[in-house]
């Protein structure tokens, strides 16, 4: 006789793990203005005018800089939304994704 019933394949997890969480990222680049940057952030994140070009100048200056962080779909789709957002108006801004740590 099989062994099946008495040896379940399914491990029981004991631990409810959270979802891991993924970062959006603001790339900058050389052509975008600056209010572009702003008025994307604050309607795609619901950010405030203020933390809004914070995030804007810290890309600006640094390269990149973390928006926010999201379960992955909400992430990604953030994420595209922004891009496509800048792409439907000519503009090159690009955000991007990755795991935390
Ligand atoms: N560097 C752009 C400029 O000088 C502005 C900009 C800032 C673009 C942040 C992208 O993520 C960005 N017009």
């Amino acid at each position: 006789m099989s062994d099946d019933q008495n040896s379940p394949r399914t491990k029981v997890r004991l631990k409810t793990e959270r979802p891991r969480l993924h970062k959006v990222i603001l790339l900058n680049d050389d052509y975008t203005p600056r209010e572009f940057v702003v008025m994307v952030l604050r309607a795609v994140f619901s950010m405030t005018d203020d933390q809004a070009y914070r995030v804007m100048a810290t890309a600006h200056q640094k390269g990149a800089c973390v928006v926010a962080v999201f379960t992955k779909d909400v992430a990604e789709s953030k994420a595209s939304e922004a891009t496509e957002t800048a792409r439907a108006a000519g503009h090159p801004l690009m955000f991007t994704t990755e795991p935390e740590h």
